[in-house]
């Protein structure tokens, strides 16, 4: 359920994500092709909110469970908590982490974006099962995103906690993925890349085997 030594192929999606495509068929046509954590991440320009956004949530979880994927939540703690996400996740923006912590208990997942490793040791201390890092290449995803930052922050974290769960973030794309694996994540997160791929299952399929590259695993 949370992270294991099979390698993450971490998707994340809101509804406005997937183009012309139902949103929900993209999530299931993911699941099928191997995701194994799922990210809703609602934002920006035409959100889904209130009843309707719940509706969708619900529908993402209910397909994840189908598959035995965990369902995060981004930023939305309260949501999470009313319709028992599996986890959430929040940035360095968001509602703090060890407030985060306290309100949806031990159980659920608790993922925090940080971009140095005083961030990763403060998100350790707050209580996170798993920090995202990013972005290690350039991203349309984030209109606010921050410089490309490769993956030199990640070896420094990786070097002082090497048993926490590292996911990058931030472009990546099957030909450069092999140098994500290669820094010692445990997982890699897409957006683009798997949302607005022509072939879903292929491309999860290739981020795959751009592991078995990079890490040999
Ligand atoms: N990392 C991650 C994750 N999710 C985000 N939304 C983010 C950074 C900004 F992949 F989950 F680790
Ligand atoms: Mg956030």
């Amino acid at each position: 359920m949370k992270f294991s030594d099979k390698p993450a192929i971490y998707f994340i999606m809101g509804s406005r994500n997937s183009g012309k495509r139902n949103p929900l068929e993209v999530l299931e046509t993911a699941l099928k092709g191997g995701i194994t954590h799922f990210q809703l991440r609602e934002k920006g320009k035409g959100a889904l909110t209130g009843a309707t956004l719940v509706e969708f949530a619900e529908q993402c979880q209910q397909l994840c469970g189908e598959y035995g994927v965990p369902f995060i939540i981004n930023d939305l703690v309260e949501l999470a908590c009313q319709i028992g996400a599996d986890g959430v996740h929040i940035g360095q923006e968001d509602l703090a982490a060890g407030q985060t912590r306290k309100m949806i208990g031990k159980e659920k997942l608790l993922g925090v974006s940080v971009h140095s490793l005083k961030e990763a040791q403060t998100a350790v201390k707050d209580g996170a099962d798993y920090i995202g890092m990013g972005p290690i290449f350039g991203t349309t995803s984030k209109a606010d995103a921050k410089k490309p930052a490769g993956v030199k922050e990640i070896l420094l974290v990786k070097n002082e906690f090497p048993d926490l769960p590292i996911v990058g973030i931030g472009g990546i794309t099957p030909d450069n993925a092999k140098h994500v694996w290669q820094s010692g994540v445990s997982g890699i997160a897409v957006i683009s890349a798997i949302a607005e791929a022509g072939n879903i299952a292929a491309q999860i399929a290739a981020f795959q085997a751009s592991c078995k590259e990079g890490a040999g695993k």
